[in-house]
């Protein structure tokens, strides 16, 4: 028999025009490249090594992608009273901001949904979490949806998740599963390459800084010492500068499944879709469920939860 491939073949596409706050990203190839993707169905050992040296995993084809087309329909049928959607099935923009109370209300009640927690916890998914983590996985109750209108400001700054997770284990891993195709140019997440042993010491020099906090300020990634909302940066062509590291950025399509470490620096940029599709995704982090928990993360995401 075969053996399974164990690394995907890495894009050979041009580099993309990116922006994000106002910058557009370096398209040099010391400031920017390709994700390299891996197999859904690699070898367990193999995805943890990955993780390990790369700090991310892009599993493709990981879950199954008419499955995840179809609850993409799904959650945007339950935003579509909120106006900003044309199509629920495509999830297309109608070009309206629509009301934005009522779809912030609408997004709070679909995070709650038995079928996103039923989408959370497919059983790909989970058992996968217990072969990586080696024992029994814990689902962080915290799970964020997020979606993005094209031709909107709106990003994720440049950050790494332990930031917000301080109160627990810094074994955890992040799941950011795209609902739907998302490319280059509907601004899925960038990774800072390599950037993931830089958080470790940035994480170091924040816990010297906060030693002297009391210990609730000390795991809060809103607390003095902090930069603005916990961020490592807005500008991210200044980062790749700063750090001398390309910004690595992928075609996502229906079904990927991304693992990164808590320690690895990554971002989102503009969505930029010329056919008005709306960026949609989750991200939801595991860890093994005898290491400690972060309690904050232990009630469902809110909008005003500051974490
Ligand atoms: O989807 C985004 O824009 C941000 C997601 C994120 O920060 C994460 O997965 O940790």
């Amino acid at each position: 028999m075969p053996k399974p491939a164990l690394t995907a073949a890495a894009s050979a596409a041009p580099l993309p025009q990116l922006q994000a706050a106002g910058k557009r990203l370096a398209t040099t190839p010391n400031r920017m490249g390709w994700l390299q993707p891996t197999p859904g169905d690699a070898p367990v050992t193999t995805i943890r090594q990955r993780l390990r040296e790369h700090g991310y995993v892009w599993l493709k084809g990981f879950l199954p992608p008419a499955e995840v087309r179809g609850f993409r329909a799904q959650v945007f049928g339950h935003l579509n009273a909120a106006g900003f959607v044309a199509d629920p099935l495509a999830g297309t923009a109608s070009g309206s901001a629509g009301d934005k109370e009522l779809a912030n209300r609408r997004l709070m009640e679909f995070v709650r949904s038995a079928r996103y927690e039923a989408f959370c916890m497919h059983p790909r998914l989970w058992q996968f979490m217990d072969e990586l983590l080696e024992g029994l996985s814990y689902l962080h109750k915290r799970k964020i949806m997020r979606y993005t209108l094209p031709a909107t400001p709106q990003v994720t700054p440049a950050h790494y998740d332990l930031v917000y997770l301080r109160g627990g284990t810094d074994r955890i891993v992040t799941a950011w599963i795209p609902i739907g195709d998302v490319p280059v140019e509907m601004g899925g997440l960038v990774y800072l390459e390599g950037s993931h042993a830089l958080g470790v010491k940035m994480e170091a020099e924040f816990r010297a800084l906060n030693a002297t906090l009391s210990p609730e300020e000390r795991i809060n990634a809103y607390n003095k010492n902090m930069t603005d909302g916990g961020y490592v940066s807005k500008d991210l062509p200044d980062m790749a500068d700063k750090f001398d590291a390309r910004w690595l950025v992928a075609d996502y399509e229906a079904g990927d499944v991304m693992l990164h470490s808590p320690y690895m620096i990554h971002a989102s940029t503009m969505n930029e879709d010329r056919e008005n599709r709306i960026r949609l995704s989750t991200d939801i982090r595991y860890q093994n469920v005898t290491d400690e928990i972060d309690a904050r993360w232990a009630n469902h995401w809110t909008l005003d939860d500051m974490l």
